[in-house]
């Protein structure tokens, strides 16, 4: 699978230090759900979006300057999202998480996939576009699958827009989210950067903080990131390949488990 013997040997490095570690972390970014159909923020917004920079619609601002423009948008990633399945890469970190002593997961992605795959120890640093909350008093309204007339649609209880619980550029992460990544970050042994440009703030900022504790970083992307360079092990290649070869190598006798035989034939 993998012709470069360079590779598999990283690989089979890396699991070594993933096996013996107490505590795995794992922070993951939009190039995990890719290889499910879902188009990274990188990847050129399609179809009617095509001229926004994500950026641009993921703003209170924006949200303020025309309210209904931002909700068609989530709307259409929400139906897209809840279209598409988890693939090989969700599964194997699910598999991480019962395998390692202690595990937690940080993801800014708001798909909810790796929820859907199984992991548990999770936490959605950006929030989850499957719920809506009340843009003023901030009231969960969980109303987004209904036939919807007017939309955005308003709050029972203060009659204001509801929006998407995500967080939006120059908004807060959730607190207890971002406090227990943080700490993972500083206590793990071996720090997972998955699928990530590394280059949105506070979350790219957490394996830096892991490699200043002492955690071995280990990267998956196929492409450079700027954390590469600072990386232990930058694993060149999807997420959907490169994790499972990971898994087996680090508990060979997770081979026996059905989704590891589906993965290596998937491949
Ligand atoms: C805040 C939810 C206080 C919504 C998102 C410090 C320095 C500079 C700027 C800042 C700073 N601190 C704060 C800022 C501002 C800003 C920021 O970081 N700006 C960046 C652009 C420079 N941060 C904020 O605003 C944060 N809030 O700081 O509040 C404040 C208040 C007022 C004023 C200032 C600050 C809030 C940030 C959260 C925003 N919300 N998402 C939604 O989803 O709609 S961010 C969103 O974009 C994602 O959640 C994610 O975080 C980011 C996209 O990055 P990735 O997920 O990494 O995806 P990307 O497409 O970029 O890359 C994909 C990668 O996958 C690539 O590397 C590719 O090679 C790889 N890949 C592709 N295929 C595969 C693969 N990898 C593996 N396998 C494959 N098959
Ligand atoms: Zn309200």
């Amino acid at each position: 699978m993998h012709d470069e013997p360079a590779l598999d040997s990283r690989i089979a490095a890396a699991a070594a230090r993933l096996a013996r570690a107490r505590f795995v972390a794992a922070l993951t970014g939009a190039g995990v759900s890719a290889e499910s159909g879902v188009p990274t923020f990188r990847d050129a917004l399609t179809g009617l979006w095509a001229t926004f920079d994500p950026r641009e619609l993921a703003t209170p601002s924006a949200f303020a300057r025309n309210p209904k423009r931002v909700w068609d948008w989530y709307a259409e990633r929400r139906a897209q999202v809840a279209s598409v399945e988890p693939n090989a890469a969700h599964r194997a970190l699910a598999e991480i998480e019962r395998r390692a002593p202690r595990f937690l997961l940080a993801t800014q992605n708001v798909d909810g996939l790796h929820a859907r795959a199984g992991s548990r120890a999770l936490v959605e640093l950006h929030g989850n576009i499957a719920r809506v909350k009340c843009s003023a008093c901030a009231r969960i309204a969980q109303r987004w699958d209904e036939a919807l007339d007017a939309l955005p649609p308003r709050c029972a209880r203060c009659g204001e827009f509801l929006r998407p619980d995500v967080v939006w550029f120059e908004e807060l992460l959730p607190a207890g989210a971002l406090a227990a990544a943080e700490d993972a970050a500083r206590e793990c042994d071996v720090l997972l950067v998955v699928g990530t440009s590394a280059e949105v703030y506070p979350a790219a900022a957490l394996p830096d903080a892991a490699r200043a504790a002492g955690a071995c970083v280990i990267e998956v992307n196929p492409d450079t990131t700027p954390l590469s360079a600072r990386a232990d092990f930058a694993l060149r290649g999807r997420a959907g390949v490169i994790l499972p070869a990971l898994v087996r190598a680090a508990w060979p006798d997770s081979l026996g488990s059905a989704s590891a035989v589906r993965d290596a034939a998937s491949g």
